[in-house]
Formats: structure tokens, C-alpha cells, sequence
């Protein structure tokens, strides 16, 4: 004999959460970061995506968590789901994300964010001009145009898309020597701005599928 599903309501009340937006670990649904300083002591407003997928919005997200920097969080609708915001094109009149107010000042472009980031709060072990961490921004950029170029744009043949997937699978290899050089889990001696840019590529689990199954989808 089936029994009926549970109710959302029943199943609100099995779950037990009491997550600490502020101060517990990092959530997508926080408006607001702390780290155990006081709102008072936030100088930062991250401008990012409703949904937490943008990867640039990632990247920032990531740095900002790693040095612990108490901000602030306004969420804003991506083109592809619908309006932009209207006092967000105030802010930033082209609509783009990531975007910060840094003490006020509005500053665009993820990799501009994060220089002005460290102008501030000093750097994520190694800074974004550091001599380790420029190859291995510039390696990012290769992975990212790979996989874009592979998955974002239509082939004329199997022969064209088995070409590009291969020029993926090399810079993805190339990434992969970079960690492997390492001693450790990330690509300097510790958890820097190398891996932040880096992890901003990852999430694509379009690419994923694709390696996996032959097929773009
Ligand atoms: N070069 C920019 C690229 C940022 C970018 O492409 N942002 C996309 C989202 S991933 C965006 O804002 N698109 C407008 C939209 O979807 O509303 C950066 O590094 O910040």
C-alpha cells in the first residue's frame, strides 16, 4: 500500500536548518557576510546574479570569503531571465555583473574588482600582477576561450567539433600539469588568486556532460 507524499509544510518541519547566513558558512541566499565584524565594518557591496551561477560573480564571491572581507550582497536579474533592474543600470548603466561599491565607488569587471580588492585588503596569498599568478591567469583565459569556443558556438562538421573538443581537452591537460606541479591541492603553495580565477571555469557542467557523453546537448 503507497503512501501519500508529504506535504511541503510536513516536510519543513523534518528539516532542522539553522543556518547562519552571516557568519556560518558561505550561501547563495546571504545579503550580507560578517565574519564576526559588525555591519558597521562592511566597506564592500557585491552586485552579482539572483541565481549564483555567474561565474565572474563567482570569482569575486570566492576571494571575498577566503579573506574573510565582511560584505554586503544585492542580487540582480540576468538579461536571459528576464528585466534588468532599473536602479541597478543606475549603478552600472550596461547592466553587466559582477560589479562592486568599494567604499562607495563602483568598480566593474571581475579582474579590475579584484585589483582594486587588493589595493584594499592586500592579496589572496599571491596577487592578481604576482610573476606565479600571471601564466596561470593567462592559462585560464586559454581554458575559457577552449571550452567556449567548443560548446558556444555551432560546428559545420564532426570533423570542426571533434577539433575544438580537442583543443579543449590539451588546454584542460595543460591546466591539470600546472596543478600537478604543485605539492599541494591548489596551483601555487597556497589557496591564491590563481585558483580563484581558475575555479571560475569549473562549474560548467555542460562541459562536463559533453566530454562525457559525445554530445553537446
Ligand atoms: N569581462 C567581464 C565579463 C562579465 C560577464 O560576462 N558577465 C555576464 C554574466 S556571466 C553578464 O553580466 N551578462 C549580463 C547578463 O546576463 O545580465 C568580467 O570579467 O567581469
Amino acid at each position: 500500500m503507497g503512501s501519500a507524499p508529504l506535504s511541503w509544510i510536513e516536510l519543513e518541519s523534518l528539516t532542522n536548518f539553522s543556518i547562519d547566513y552571516e557568519n556560518g558558512p558561505t550561501n547563495a541566499q546571504s545579503i550580507k557576510r560578517l565574519f564576526g565584524h559588525s555591519s558597521s565594518d562592511i566597506r564592500v557591496v557585491l552586485y552579482r546574479d539572483n541565481h549564483a551561477w555567474c561565474p565572474y560573480c563567482q570569482k569575486i564571491w570566492l576571494w571575498l570569503e577566503e579573506k574573510q572581507i565582511p560584505y554586503a550582497i544585492q542580487k540582480v536579474t540576468m538579461f536571459c531571465y528576464g528585466e534588468k533592474e532599473r536602479w541597478y543600470k543606475n549603478v552600472v548603466p550596461s547592466g553587466m555583473l559582477p560589479a562592486i561599491a568599494l567604499d562607495g565607488d563602483i568598480i566593474t569587471e571581475s579582474d579590475d574588482i579584484l585589483i582594486a580588492l587588493e589595493k584594499t585588503f592586500g592579496p589572496l596569498y599571491r596577487g592578481m600582477t604576482d610573476g606565479a599568478v600571471l601564466p596561470l591567469r593567462k592559462l585560464e583565459r586559454l581554458l575559457f576561450r577552449a571550452w567556449c569556443f567548443w560548446l558556444c558556438y555551432p560546428t559545420r562538421s564532426p570533423r570542426e567539433d571533434n577539433q575544438r573538443r580537442e583543443a579543449f581537452v590539451s588546454v584542460a591537460k595543460q591546466v591539470e600539469a600546472g596543478l600537478e606541479k604543485s605539492l599541494g591541492p591548489f596551483f601555487l603553495e597556497e589557496f591564491s588568486t590563481a585558483d580563484v580565477s581558475i575555479t571560475k571555469d569549473t562549474p560548467c557542467d555542460r562541459t562536463i556532460r559533453a566530454l562525457l557523453t559525445g554530445s553537446k546537448g
